[in-house]
C-alpha cells in the first residue's frame, strides 16, 4: 500500500478528482447519421465529491479511508435550467440504496459536477425503501415534476423471501430542484407500476400519465406494455382506466417488457417518444432503446413506429452491475433544435448522445416498421437493396 501522509493523500485524491470531472468529452469519430456518441461517460460514481465519500477529519479518519463509497451514477432525468444542463441522477451507495442528486454542466457533454448535497426527498406515510429513475417534467401548470419509482418490500412475500418488492410511482414537485413537495403516490389498478411518466401538457383539462402496469416486480405478466391514463388531480393521482398504447410483441426488441423513457418532445410533426424495450436470452435480459412518434392532438396514438432499436449497448457499455442494458429517462431539447439524450449503460454510468429534432423526426418518419417475420424482413431489405443497386448502376 502506498505510504502517504493524510495531507498528501488528500491532495492527490483532490487533484485526481478535479482532473476526472473536468476532462473534455470528445465525439467518437464514427456516427450512424442518427446521433453522435462520445468518448467518455458524462457521469459516474467517480464524479461524486470526495466529501460525500470520505470523512475528511484527520482525527476521526487518520488513514483517509473511503468508508461511504458510491457504487454507481446512472439513470438520470434531465432538464435545462438557467442556461445550464442539469441531470437528476440515480446515485447508488455501496449499501445498494439509491438516492437522487443533481449534477450540472455548462454544455451537457462534460464538466458535470454534483451539487454539494443530494436531494432530500420528503417521504409519504409509507416510507420508501429505495427510490430511483426520476423523470423530470416541466408541466404547463408551472411546476417541475419528478416522477420516480418508489420501492418497498412486498408485504405479502412468504417468510424468508427477502427479495420480493412492490414498485409504485412516486410524485413530487419543485420550482428549483432543491425544495420538493411530495404528493401521494400514484394509485392504479395494477399491482406494480414502474417507468411512469407525466405528459407535459394537459389533455382535456386533465393530467396525463404514461404508465407501465406489471403483475410482478420483474416480469410484466399480464401487463401489456406502455399504458396511458388521465387523472383530474395530480395531488391525489388516481387512475381508473389504463389503455395500452405501445404493446409488447413476440420476437421483437420489446417482447419481455417495455417502458417509456423521458417525457416526450413536442415537434410540429408529433410527439417524439423514447422508450426502452427488453427481451430475454440465455445471457439474461437485454435492454435497448427505441423511438416512436405519437399524434400531436392525441399523444396516446402512435403515428410512426420505426422498427428495431435506436440505441443498444456497445463496447464497454455492455458491462456493469446489470450488464447488457441501456436505459434512458432524460433528454433535453434545446431552443436551437439540438437534443441531448442521456442514457445509462448497465446500471453503472451515464452517457450522452447528441442529435437534432430534425434528424429524429426524419428517423421516425422514414425508418420502416418491424415486419415481425423473417421472410417479411428479407422482403423489406431486398426492396432497399434493389432501389440502391438501381441508383448505384445509374452512377
Ligand atoms: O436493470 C435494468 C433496469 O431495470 C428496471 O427497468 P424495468 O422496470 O423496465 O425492468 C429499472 O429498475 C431500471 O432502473 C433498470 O435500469
Amino acid at each position: 500500500m502506498q505510504v502517504e501522509s493524510f495531507a498528501e493523500r488528500l491532495a492527490r485524491l483532490t487533484r485526481e478528482h478535479e482532473a476526472y470531472v473536468t476532462r473534455r468529452n470528445m465525439p467518437l469519430p464514427w456516427h450512424n447519421g442518427i446521433y453522435q456518441r462520445y468518448t467518455h461517460p458524462v457521469l459516474t460514481a467517480g464524479h461524486a465529491p470526495l466529501f460525500w465519500r470520505y470523512d475528511l477529519d484527520p482525527q476521526r479518519n487518520p488513514f483517509l479511508m473511503e468508508r461511504m463509497g458510491i457504487n454507481a451514477a446512472f439513470n438520470a432525468g434531465a432538464i435545462e435550467l438557467d442556461g445550464k444542463i442539469l441531470v437528476m441522477a440515480r446515485v447508488e451507495g455501496w449499501d445498494r440504496k439509491s438516492f437522487f442528486a443533481v449534477a450540472e454542466s455548462p454544455n451537457g457533454i462534460d464538466n458535470f459536477r454534483f451539487r454539494d448535497f443530494p436531494v432530500v426527498m420528503p417521504e409519504t406515510e409509507d416510507p420508501d425503501i429505495n427510490v430511483y429513475d426520476m423523470r423530470l417534467v416541466r408541466h404547463e401548470d408551472g411546476w417541475i415534476y419528478g416522477i420516480f419509482c418508489t420501492e418497498r418490500k412486498d408485504p405479502n412475500a412468504p417468510p424468508g423471501d427477502l427479495s420480493s418488492a412492490v414498485a409504485q410511482a412516486g410524485i413530487a414537485r419543485t420550482r428549483d430542484l432543491v425544495k420538493w413537495e411530495r404528493l401521494p403516490d400514484l394509485k392504479s389498478r395494477s399491482p406494480q407500476q414502474r417507468n411512469v411518466v407525466l405528459h407535459p401538457e394537459f389533455i382535456d383539462g386533465q393530467y396525463a400519465f404514461y404508465t407501465r402496469p406489471q403483475d410482478d416486480f420483474i416480469s410484466a405478466g399480464s401487463g401489456g406494455g406502455i399504458g396511458w391514463a388521465l387523472c383530474k388531480d395530480v395531488a391525489h393521482a388516481v387512475i381508473e382506466e389504463e389503455a395500452i398504447i405501445d404493446q409488447r410483441l413476440y420476437h421483437t426488441i420489446k417482447e419481455s417488457k417495455n417502458g417509456l423513457g423521458p417525457a416526450p418532445i413536442k415537434t410540429p410533426q408529433g410527439w417524439l417518444q423514447l422508450a426502452h424495450g427488453v427481451r430475454g436470452c440465455a445471457a439474461g435480459l437485454r435492454y435497448v432503446l427505441y423511438l416512436f412518434m405519437t399524434d400531436l392532438d392525441h399523444p396516446e396514438k402512435p403515428i410512426y413506429t420505426p422498427g428495431g432499436y435506436f440505441i443498444a449497448p456497445q463496447a464497454e457499455e455492455r458491462v456493469g452491475d446489470v450488464s447488457n442494458v441501456v436505459f434512458s429517462n432524460g433528454w433535453v431539447a434545446r431552443d436551437n433544435g439540438d437534443i441531448l439524450i442521456y442514457y445509462a449503460s448497465s446500471d453503472t454510468r451515464l452517457h450522452v448522445a447528441t442529435t437534432t429534432v430534425e434528424r429524429l423526426v426524419d428517423y421516425v418518419r422514414k425508418t420502416p416498421p418491424d415486419p415481425l417475420r423473417s421472410a417479411a424482413c428479407v422482403a423489406q431489405r431486398n426492396e432497399l437493396i434493389n432501389r440502391n443497386l438501381a441508383l448505384l448502376r445509374r452512377g
